[in-house]
């Protein structure tokens, strides 16, 4: 009878060190996503239009229309592309995995030719 409550007394505190231990990495490691900050599109352009990205890291990105047209923030050869209405401010994340050199376009009728596009490297 005491041995089976010793052991029912380490099974209750193993499980409470569990529960400790779920609870921190919930909060930090694992899903860490790096905030790049506020993006503007304008008409028709990106401010600023430089990132410094690495691979394999989730980024979150705020992109304010302040243009008087819709624009968008799509990362060429990927799924990742938000529509901003004008005057909208919208959030997106994006995990790129392959290192390389990416093109950040809005792809709107025209757009691009008016130069609303930048390209930057992810290493
Ligand atoms: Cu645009």
């Amino acid at each position: 009878m005491k041995k089976l409550s010793l052991l029912l007394a380490l099974v209750v505190a193993g499980a409470l060190v569990l529960a400790g231990c779920g609870g921190k990495s919930s909060g930090g490691g694992g899903g860490e996503v790096v905030d790049l900050g506020t993006i503007e599109l304008k008409d028709y352009e990106f401010v600023p239009n430089q990132l410094d990205l690495k691979a394999g890291v989730t980024y979150k990105v705020t992109l304010k229309n302040t243009g008087t047209q819709v624009h968008d923030f799509t990362i060429e050869g990927t799924n990742y592309s938000k529509v901003v209405q004008p005057g909208a401010t919208e959030t997106l994340e994006f995990k790129l995995d392959k290192p390389g050199t990416y093109t950040i376009v809005c792809v709107q009728p025209g757009h691009k030719d008016l130069g609303m596009y930048f390209t930057t490297e992810v290493k």
